[in-house]
């Protein structure tokens, strides 16, 4: 199983470890096209462009997408919405910190499956789930 995990890169980098341990569990259901994501500096380079469409790229091959979106992203949402557009099933995990609301656009889509934590076994449980 291929799978596409989104976190926030330019719109923030303060959940860059818990992204790291997140892809860490999401990697004993199958391969993580978006290792990148994780790690301290995802420096590349790569102009935006290519960016852009590398991980498009690997979006339209990805079986499954987990987003961890509590940190809002301009990226996230956009992969996010291309994401359902393309029918892939699609987990979004959010902790409710209240320094952040979670976007009616993310908490109301229908074809979101939207799962708030606060404890990592919380969100490991819900990967485990969405993905059998
Ligand atoms: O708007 P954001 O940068 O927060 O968007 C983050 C999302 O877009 C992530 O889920 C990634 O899949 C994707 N993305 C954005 N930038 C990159 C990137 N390098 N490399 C890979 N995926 C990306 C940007 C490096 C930059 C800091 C120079």
């Amino acid at each position: 199983m291929e799978l596409y995990f989104c976190g926030s890169i330019r719109g923030g980098r303060d959940d860059a470890s818990l992204y790291a341990e997140l892809i860490e569990e999401l990697s004993t259901h199958g391969t993580v096209l978006t290792e990148h994501v994780g790690t301290a500096e995802p420096e590349e380079d790569l102009a935006d462009g290519e960016i852009h469409d590398r991980d498009v790229e690997w979006l339209r091959a990805a079986d499954a997408v987990v987003a961890e979106v509590t940190t809002p992203s301009l990226g996230v949402g956009y992969e996010l919405g291309r994401a359902v557009a393309a029918g892939t099933p699609t987990l979004a995990l959010y902790r409710p910190t209240g320094e952040h609301e979670l976007s009616a656009m993310i908490r109301g889509a229908g074809d979101i499956e939207v799962v708030e934590y606060t404890e990592i076994a919380v969100a490991a449980d819900a990967m485990a789930d969405f993905l059998s």
